[in-house]
This record gives structure tokens, C-alpha cells and sequence, in this order.
């Protein structure tokens, strides 16, 4: 059984790795994940300068492990920290599995800045190995600030600018882009945002889909108070609540995406069982974050364990025999 895959032509060993975001901010973290099954090791999302984040309390589990809610509020070292050979080669040892990094501006500028200086390190290292770089339009915990992929004017613009860098000229770019989505909830609106991606395929490489479902509210029943402290407790939730939002999201975008973009599948994936059910909805990889971050960076070899058994069992030999393959009624 093979559970290798590609996205955006970048090979992946297995395509189960980690999301951006839990256990991602330091090289100490992501050295585990380099060090697992993991098919990949992507960053947290990083801004222009390193920031401490939100106040605490910013994060929760409920009792039973069926749902997370975080405010982190973007805690990160900075991008400078995340292309840095020192931090990429802490993270990836002796281990070949792609690097990436994701990025979360503040404003558009801040992206556009932030790919101009990953381009200028590798052009002026090529020994920096960033397989791809995620652009992140789906933060929904930024304060005062709405999430971009909500947001289809600006959406537009960004993706504009962006795909418009030079470092996306030519014919060999230097890095290979995908962007992180938030969920959608209505077809008109997973047709406009596909429309704007679809404008943008030459550059565009792959879509992650979905990132938190923003602006949830935890009680906490005995302090009568919201569990989390900023933005009045509305922050974005995860983990096992999230995967049929999550398994839409990525059939909806399968359908609607040109077929030169690749969709990874991410949000409430625990098990094998979850990633099988991710790929039969076309997904060409999984991410995980949130068990990754309940369960840490054993969660990679389990979960790897659990899909190569359901594939044994099905008698599928590589994830191609079932990508996409989700039945019809008739
Ligand atoms: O750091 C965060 O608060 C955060 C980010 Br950037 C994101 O994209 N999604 C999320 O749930 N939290």
C-alpha cells in the first residue's frame, strides 16, 4: 500500500501531514513532526514581525474531545524565523520531506512584502529549500480585522497582487503558492470563491480547505463568563465538530475548481477512517491540526497506520484507486 501522493506537484511521502497552526511556532515543535509519519511539515502562519498574540485564557477543549476553540491571535516568530536555514534545518534534521511555511498578513501589503522576502532569501541562498508557501485568507481572530475569504472584493485583489509578483514569473517559480480557505456554507458562495481561484490558476497550486469556523462561543456555565477572553470569547472552532463542514467544503471545491488545482483537505480529521473519507471527497492531501495538537505528532503515524489498513481491507494499493470516487445516489 502507497500512500504517497503530490499537491501541486510537490511529492509527499504519505498524505497525511500537519496543518498550519498547533505545534508549528518553533523548530524545537516542527522537528517532531519532520521526524514522523508526517508527509510534509508546514509552519504556523506568520506575519511581518513576531507578536506574542491574544490574552489568555485563548484556548479550549470541551469534555469530551469533540470540539476545540482557539483565539491565539497569530503568536508567531515572524517570517524572517520561518525561511531561516537555521530554523529550517532544527526542523527537518536529515529528514527530505518538503518545508513550507504559511503566511498571514495584516494587510495585503504585509503579504506582498512577506513573499518578496521569502523570493529574495531563496534567490540569494537556493540552498533554502520552501516547497510552498500558504497564504492564509482565513484567520478569523485577528481583532477589528473580517477574514478575507469572506470578504470576495478583497479576496479578488489580494489574489491580483499576489499572482502578480515576479517571483510567480518565469517558468520555474521558486516556490509553489496554495491558499488556505475559510468554510463556505452556501453554493453561490463556494462558486464565487472558486470563480476568483479559478481567475487565478496559473499561479495558484493548491487550496487548503477549511481553516477554523469563526466567531463560535464557549460558556462557561459556572463563571457564567465566554471560555475565551478576547473579541468577547468569539473565536474559531476545530476538531471533530468541524469535519462534515469540512468534508463539504472539500467536494464543493473539488467540483467547482479547475482540475490544475489541487484541494488538501483539513478540519476534523482524528483518524484514517477520516482521512479516506477527506480523499474520496477529492481530496489529494490531509491536514491535521487540531489531534495533532490534542494528541502530538504520534497522531501522523497512527493515523498513517489506520488509512493503510482501510486501504488492505478495500484493496486499494494507492490513494488514486479511491481519490475523488465518492458514489452518486442513483
Ligand atoms: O493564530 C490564530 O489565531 C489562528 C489563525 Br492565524 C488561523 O488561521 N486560524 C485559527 O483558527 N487561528
Amino acid at each position: 500500500v502507497d500512500l504517497s501522493t503530490t499537491i501541486g506537484g510537490i511529492p509527499l511521502s504519505s498524505c497525511i501531514y500537519n496543518a498550519s497552526g498547533p505545534r508549528t511556532g518553533s523548530s524545537a515543535a516542527m522537528s517532531k513532526i519532520a521526524a514522523s509519519s508526517s508527509g510534509g511539515v508546514l509552519a504556523k502562519s506568520a506575519t511581518v514581525a513576531n507578536q506574542t498574540g491574544n490574552d489568555q485564557p485563548r484556548t479550549w477543549h470541551d469534555e469530551n474531545g469533540s470540539a476545540s476553540l482557539n483565539s491565539e491571535g497569530l503568536p508567531n516568530n515572524g517570517i524572517e524565523y520561518y525561511i531561516d536555514p537555521k530554523t529550517i534545518a532544527e526542523t527537518m534534521g536529515d529528514q527530505s520531506k518538503p518545508y513550507m511555511v504559511s503566511i498571514s498578513g495584516k494587510c495585503l501589503n504585509d503579504n506582498l512584502l512577506m513573499l518578496g522576502q521569502i523570493s529574495d532569501a531563496i534567490n540569494q541562498n537556493p540552498s533554502i529549500n520552501i516547497a510552498a508557501v500558504e497564504l492564509n485568507l482565513a484567520c478569523p481572530n485577528i481583532v477589528g480585522k473580517p477574514t478575507i475569504g469572506y470578504d470576495f472584493e478583497q479576496m479578488e485583489d489580494v489574489m491580483k497582487q499576489v499572482t502578480s509578483l515576479p517571483c510567480f514569473k518565469g517558468s520555474k517559480p521558486l516556490f509553489r503558492l496554495g491558499v488556505k480557505m475559510p468554510p463556505y456554507f452556501d453554493r453561490p458562495h463556494f462558486e464565487q470563491a472558486a470563480a476568483i481561484l479559478n481567475k487565478y490558476k496559473s499561479v495558484i497550486t493548491y487550496v487548503a480547505s477549511i481553516n477554523t469556523i469563526g466567531n463560535a462561543l464557549a460558556v462557561d456555565y459556572y463563571a457564567e463568563m465566554p471560555v475565551i477572553r478576547a473579541k468577547g470569547g468569539f473565536a474559531g472552532l476545530s476538531g471533530p465538530a468541524v469535519k462534515y463542514t469540512a468534508l463539504a467544503n472539500v467536494k464543493q471545491m473539488r467540483e467547482l475548481l479547475d482540475e490544475s488545482i489541487d484541494v488538501v483537505g483539513v478540519g476534523g480529521v482524528t483518524s484514517g477512517k477520516d482521512a479516506f473519507e477527506m480523499i474520496l471527497c477529492g481530496a489529494r492531501a490531509v491536514q491535521v491540526g487540531t489531534c495533532h495538537w490534542v494528541e502530538g505528532p504520534s497522531c501522523f503515524d497512527r493515523m498513517c497506520n489506520e488509512l493503510t489498513d482501510i486501504m488492505k481491507e478495500k484493496g486499494y494499493t494507492s490513494i488514486d484507486d479511491f481519490r475523488g470516487k465518492l458514489k452518486e445516489w442513483s
